[in-house]
């Protein structure tokens, strides 16, 4: 199907964005575009949150850990709690799963979306003042409206997403998302409150010269190929750039071209990053711009997640680096 580029002038607000483009999402009368307002209003919210983290005391450890074992940080659950309030209360999502969270969230009411979660990726980096982002998934449930929900509306592949996105909190931040016709870029303008279209129909360059990966693993990466293709990365004299934040790795590699590899290692023989909380978002938006994303043997989006937190290796970015690795 052809897909319709987007017209819009740079600099107009993601809320005229959304209504001039109702028509184009699926089955949506209103509720949809609904949905995408509540993401951006709880964007909002936890940016103010991130931009006074230094002045008072909400960085640091709360000395929990969350499903998939990792510390959480006291602005990983203010996130969560933010995101999770804000699509209760829109009254479009039925049910959330969310990274910070062991299983999914029934909110009983007759919403029409689930919505995948990662509330704040990257929160290592938050006690020293580096970039962060929160990722989400959008998909349609599956069972009947008014019923209870069950792991089947979660464990969706990622071909069904029938949006996904990132919003990354940096020196200005940014929302970006697919709703699979191309991806746009909105950064949030503070003094108006709004976040407006920055970076239309955002395409990923093909070829690139970035790679990102965290080079302390490299002892222990299992597939042989991804050690042949780092040493040709380095026959090559591409550049190396990993800030260990997946969102901020993956905004640059998108707009400048790269690729980012999360290898399966000895520590995670199955990967680290999550499936349904950050591959599969960011494998929809960078095949919406023209790129690619593996776990080396399949599409990402091609994967049945068998758990909510699913893990895979994850190799993303410019079609021709990813197609060379697999
Ligand atoms: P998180 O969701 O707990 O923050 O973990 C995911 C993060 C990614 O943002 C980042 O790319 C990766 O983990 C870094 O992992 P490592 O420190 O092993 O390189
Ligand atoms: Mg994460």
């Amino acid at each position: 199907m052809e897909k319709s580029r987007i017209d819009l002038p740079i600099g107009v607000t993601l809320d005229r964005f959304i209504k001039s483009k109702e028509s184009e999402y699926p089955s949506a009368v209103g509720a949809f575009s609904q949905l995408l307002r509540d993401i951006a209003l709880a964007a909002k919210v936890v940016n103010r949150e991130l931009n006074k983290a230094g002045l008072i005391d909400i960085m640091g450890n709360v000395g929990n850990y969350n499903a998939g074992g990792d510390e959480q940080k006291k602005l990983d659950i203010l996130a969560n709690t933010r995101f999770i309030r804000a699509l209760s209360k829109g009254g479009e999502v039925c049910g959330i799963i969310s990274e910070e969270s062991e299983s999914f969230v029934d909110l009983e009411n007759d919403g029409k979306y689930i919505v995948a979660l990662d509330p704040l990726d990257g929160s290592s980096n938050i006690d020293v003042n580096v970039s962060v982002g929160t990722i989400f998934s959008i998909y349609k449930r599956i069972t009947t409206i008014n019923t209870a929900l069950t792991e089947t509306d979660f464990l969706q592949k990622g071909k069904y997403q029938i949006a996904a996105g990132y919003i990354l909190y940096g020196p200005s931040s940014m929302l970006v998302f697919t709703t699979g016709n191309g991806v746009n870029g909105f950064t949030y303008e503070p003094s108006l409150g709004e976040f407006v279209l920055s970076n239309p129909n955002i395409y990923c360059n093909e070829e690139g010269n970035i790679y990102s990966i965290n080079e302390g693993l490299s002892n222990s990466i299992i597939d042989l190929k991804v050690k042949k293709y780092i040493q040709n990365c380095k026959d090559n004299e591409y550049t190396a750039r990993y800030i260990g934040s997946l969102v901020a790795d993956f905004h640059r590699n998108l707009l400048k071209g790269g690729i980012y590899l999360y290898p399966a290692t000895t520590k995670y023989p199955n990967g680290k990053l999550r499936l349904m909380f950050e591959s599969n978002a960011l494998a929809f938006v960078i095949e919406q711009a023209g790129g690619k994303a593996t776990n080396g043997e399949m599409d990402i989006l091609d994967i049945q997640p068998t758990t909510i937190h699913h893990t895979s290796p994850l190799y993303i970015g410019s079609k021709n680096m990813v197609n060379s690795l697999s």
